[in-house]
């Protein structure tokens, strides 16, 4: 016979703390677990066979919450208990982050934690006030510039391809600043691709450095080269290294940035930005224009909203 029903009151989400509802004949329910009596406003530190440690409080006549900790093992064990001390489970669920008032703003609740770069938190926070105000026409350039911002939750692919032995390693390396690539004065010394992890001024990318182009008879260079050449294409954005003595490598020509590496040894014309990685000159430009160039200035100074994902509505 049904004595009572409980609900679950937060998501189905990992979380730190979950509660429980029980509705109905709360003192049958407290007795088969062997809890003592609680007054309507009560709480009281209970640990249950396997649910360590769970805060209950007498909300009311007939309705009692439980929070245990918010582990889906130790949630599911509570369950199992009060359903087997006579709860009837109603298990509609709820919706992550159920305190929100908008759904933009539950939108915001469920990205922010994942967000990729620090800059992405205060732009989200701002959205459900932007969305609320904004009283103007969307364009496709609000498309275009949200699907740019959205390098900031999700770590852009940069891949840097040029001729070999110019220096695209050496630059890799002055970035993260500790070796992972080799590097040496001979063409090839690249072979697959490397990837790494790398902060640009606030924003987590992966740069894929790249095996220099060149004619080889060597099988496993070929294959080297291949694999990176899908790997270019598969990026978020291109970039074109070349150096003074080399030039541009084939297809620098649709590269969304150009790069010209060895500067000290002379300068590329057609350079968007050029540096000098051993001795760190044009550093901290190329950082700059390679973030410009997946985000720029203008997006992160516009006030208008920012759909960052596709299934949100157009604001
Ligand atoms: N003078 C000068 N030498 C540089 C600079 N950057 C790199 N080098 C040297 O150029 C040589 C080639 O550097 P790498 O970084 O291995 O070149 P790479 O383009 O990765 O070469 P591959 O892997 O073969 O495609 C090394 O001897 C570096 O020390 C630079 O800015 N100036
Ligand atoms: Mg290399």
């Amino acid at each position: 016979m049904t004595k009572a029903s409980v609900q679950r009151l937060t998501s189905q989400q990992p979380g730190a703390v979950a509660v429980l509802e029980v509705r109905g004949d709360i003192n049958a329910i407290s007795s088969t677990l062997g809890l003592q009596d609680l007054p309507v406003g009560g709480l009281q530190l209970r640990s249950l066979p396997d649910v360590p440690d769970v805060l209950i409080a007498r909300a009311g006549a007939s309705s009692m919450q439980f929070m245990p900790t918010g582990g889906p093992h130790i949630v599911e064990r509570l369950l199992s208990q009060l359903i087997s001390a006579g709860c009837d489970l109603q298990d509609t669920p709820v919706a992550p982050w159920p305190s929100s008032q908008e759904a933009i703003e539950q939108a915001m609740a469920i990205d922010l934690p994942n967000a990729a770069s620090p800059l992405a938190t205060e732009l989200l926070l701002d959205q459900p006030r932007r969305w609320r105000e904004f009283a103007g026409n969307w364009t496709a350039d609000d498309d275009a510039r949200s699907q740019r911002l959205c390098h900031l939750l999700h770590r852009p692919r940069i891949a840097v391809f040029g001729h070999a032995n110019i220096g695209k390693s050496t630059l890799l390396n002055r970035l993260a600043g500790r070796e992972r690539a080799k590097t040496q004065d001979a063409s090839g010394t690249t072979r697959d691709y490397v990837s790494v992890e790398l902060d640009l001024a606030g924003l987590p990318v992966t740069w894929l450095d790249t095996p220099g182009i060149q004619n080889t008879t060597d099988v496993a260079q070929q294959q080297s080269l291949a694999i990176a050449q899908k790997a270019i294409e598969l990026a978020s954005i291109r970039i074109a290294a070349g150096d003074a003595e080399a030039g541009w490598p084939p297809g620098h020509e649709d590269a969304d940035l150009r790069i010209g590496l060895r500067w000290d040894l002379g300068e590329i014309p057609g350079a968007d930005v050029s540096c000098a990685a051993p001795e760190g000159r044009g550093l901290q430009e190329v950082v700059q224009a390679v973030r410009r160039t997946l985000i720029h200035d203008a997006d992160l100074a516009s006030d208008r909203p920012w759909r960052w994902k596709k299934d949100l509505p157009v604001p």
